[in-house]
């Protein structure tokens, strides 16, 4: 708790240009926290590091993330916004929590096992500790509650084990925080294999629907979507491809999937396509518009990091205190 208000964090990593995966699991959800909720939102570009970055794309991504977060909607005023290299103690805590984060544990997290099959080349240390900083992340803040995609979920399940783990040993310090995920925030897919996440970082550009594409993208790639054998327009085990498409236009719209089936009944995919084709572009075109319009004014983007970065650290400073003390560092 923060005041009288519960606390919220979430993070995005630049690791790329940002989807409608990342936006319907997550981003779009963030505003609706804004008053109740005292919340945190974090470009969280440490973590972008354990997967090779060219400096000069991570340092542009990065603003475009933030400037992404304002445009999907996050009042600066109202939200703390910052950058989590701009705050040490996500470092500081994250050793710590590092060395209460077993082995077996990191190593039965599928986001690594994923990860490391795709760099194989590269299969650091902090890829698979990964899970530990993002703890760090959640419990510095006295986080209640993360709103995340259902592809973090096994992590945050982890976060709260290893906040269980610490209070057990050293007495409270951290709230065990619990997952958000909403419903609109169900696990987008890869339009070319929909039996994949959708991520930022596939190189198959038409797979993937990119939160700035223009409408001509967007409908080309809706269009050329892989979907499944038959016709029908209705959810099914054995049809992903259509499963992904109606979650996708169900997101957007707000229509239950026995009413996108009524909706297109009698009607081919191809007509299918073209409506969630135009409803994503309808959506997304005065994001990119006001997203072009911040991009302008980097000035005042590195004005709103570093209020965020000034925020953010005041809090984790109270909760890295705590912790040292517990731990029996020596305070100067
Ligand atoms: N496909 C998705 N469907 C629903 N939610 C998703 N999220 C990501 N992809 C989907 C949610 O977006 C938030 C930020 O994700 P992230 O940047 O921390 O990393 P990620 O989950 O690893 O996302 P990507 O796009 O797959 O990035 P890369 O390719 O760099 O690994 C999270 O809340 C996540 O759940």
């Amino acid at each position: 708790m923060l005041g009288d208000k519960k606390i919220i964090f979430s993070g995005v990593q630049p690791s790329g240009n940002l989807t409608i995966g990342n936006y319907l699991g997550a981003i779009k959800n963030f505003s609706a926290f804004s008053e109740e909720y005292k919340c945190f939102y974090c470009v969280v570009d440490m973590h972008a590091i354990t997967v090779r970055q060219v400096a000069a794309d991570l340092r542009r991504r990065t603003y475009e993330t933030l400037a992404l977060y304002i445009a999907c909607g996050l009042d600066p005023e109202k939200n703390t916004l910052f950058v989590q290299s701009h705050v040490p103690a996500h470092a500081e805590l994250g050793w710590v929590l590092d060395c209460h984060t077993m082995f077996g544990e990191l190593s039965r997290m599928t986001q690594f096992k994923d990860k490391s099959a795709k760099h194989a080349d590269n299969i650091n240390a902090g890829l698979f500790t990964y899970p530990a900083l993002m703890a760090a992340d959640i419990l510095l803040y006295q986080t209640d509650l993360v709103p995340v995609g259902i592809d973090q979920k096994q992590h945050l399940e982890l976060s709260r084990d290893i906040a269980q783990r610490f209070n057990g040993i050293y007495g409270d310090t951290f709230t065990v925080p619990e997952p958000y995920i909403a419903k609109s925030g169900m696990k987008i897919m890869s339009l070319a294999e929909p039996l994949s996440k959708m991520s930022k970082s596939d190189t198959n550009q038409n797979a993937v629907v990119y939160i700035l594409d223009g409408k001509d993208d967007i409908i080309r790639k809706f269009k050329r979507a892989v979907t499944d054998s038959g016709s029908e327009i209705r959810m099914s085990d054995d049809k992903p491809g259509i499963n992904n498409l109606m979650t996708i236009y169900s997101c957007f719209t707000g229509k239950s999937f026995d009413d996108i089936e009524r909706e297109f009944e009698g009607k081919g995919y191809g007509d299918f396509k073209l409506a969630v084709g135009e409803v994503c572009a309808d959506a997304l075109t005065p994001v990119r518009e006001k997203f072009n319009a911040l991009m302008n004014d980097k000035a005042y983007l590195e004005e709103i990091m570093k209020k965020g970065a000034d925020e953010a650290a005041y809090c984790a400073r109270k909760t890295m205190s705590k912790v040292k003390r517990k731990l029996g560092f020596v305070a100067l």
